[in-house]
């Protein structure tokens, strides 16, 4: 894997260098090679490691404990982190709502969702429930709340009740499947874009039964008409290039005809389902997994019902996705 250049990178050149020299295909890093030359001496104590899941993406890290308050370092850390690795995974994070919610708040606005249940009087945690809703919604590839003109930067999950097996997640590095493409194929990709649709994945059939339930939806679908981004998207921070349109939101490539976005959808969602782009995440009570939404995608395995399955997710304001 190459060496990322950070844009307005908070590190120093020579950690940036040391970066380089290091390559990034050791299975387990200390990532405080990453950090500022100088550590205040309460950081640089800490035993952070990150030990990588598959080439593409995805890194377990342990020796953190999400629940106590989080330095500027250690927080910049774990964005240098997330930014190369795209999807975090973190065992034994047995947070509040409360906690979970003031964790992500440090890498952003938090999204109010403007379907989903959310847990009782913290508004920024949505609750997956499979006793309330139907998660088979989220068996299917997709990138969080693309409908948005501005996306969420990432997203942070965490099991709460899990069946005994099934329930995996997977995710897949958009910008890994980017750079298998052709040349050919990059160059006309870059130059188009899409629409991204709330109701592809909010239909009024699912989710707008009963009176309550239809003004929701009415107003929801009202505060979020079509959008459209790139369909290749560069990253705020690496300038990295990533395909950005997802199965669940993506309805049309603007600038073909009906069937030529049709074909070139259905490539672009096989090709980044291709598992050399993905990893599958077993997950235990208390797992924690924080995705940057800019650079991957996510597929909710539906193999476990009737058995009950409880998630809360954070989700995290970005920015307008440019080309
Ligand atoms: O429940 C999961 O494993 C994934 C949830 C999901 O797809 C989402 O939060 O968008």
């Amino acid at each position: 894997m190459r060496a990322r250049h950070l844009r307005a990178s908070p590190w120093t050149s020579s950690s940036v260098d040391l970066l380089k020299s290091q390559g990034g295909d050791h299975a387990t890093r200390h990532s405080s090679f990453i950090l500022p030359a100088r550590l205040p001496t309460e950081f640089a104590n800490m035993h952070l490691t990150l030990k990588k899941i598959s080439p593409a993406l995805g890194a377990v890290v342990a020796g953190i404990d999400l629940a106590r308050p989080l330095t500027e370092q250690l927080r910049l850390e774990l964005l240098n982190s997330l930014v190369e690795r795209q999807v975090l995974f973190f065992r034994d994070q047995h947070l509040t709502p409360q906690q979970h919610r003031d964790f992500a708040a440090k890498f952003g606005d938090l999204h109010i969702h403007p379907i989903y249940p959310h847990v009782a009087g913290v508004r920024e945690i949505i609750v997956l429930d499979t006793q309330k809703i139907d998660l088979a919604d989220n068996a299917i590839w997709h990138t969080d709340v693309t409908f948005a003109e501005k996306p969420p930067m990432g997203a942070i999950l965490r099991a709460e009740k899990l069946p005994e097996t099934g329930g995996d997640t997977l995710w897949s590095s958009g910008a890994a499947a980017y750079a298998a493409l052709s040349h050919p194929m990059r160059e006309m990709l870059e130059k188009l874009t899409a629409t991204h649709d709330f109701v592809k994945s909010f239909p009024v059939e699912r989710f707008g039964g009963g009176a309550d339930a239809y003004a929701k939806w009415e107003k929801a679908r009202l505060d979020n008409p079509p959008v459209r981004h790139p369909v290749i998207r560069s990253h705020p921070i690496t300038g990295d290039k990533s395909i950005f349109v997802n199965e669940g939101f993506t309805s049309c490539i603007n600038e073909l005809s009906g069937r030529e976005s049709k074909f070139l959808l259905e490539f672009l969602f096989q090709h980044i389902a291709k598992p050399e782009f993905t990893i599958r995440w077993q997950w235990q009570v208390g797992d924690i997994a924080f995705w940057d939404n800019r650079s991957t995608q996510h597929y909710a395995v539906d193999d476990y019902r009737p058995n009950h399955r409880v998630m809360h997710r954070a989700t995290i304001i970005g920015d307008v996705p440019r080309a």
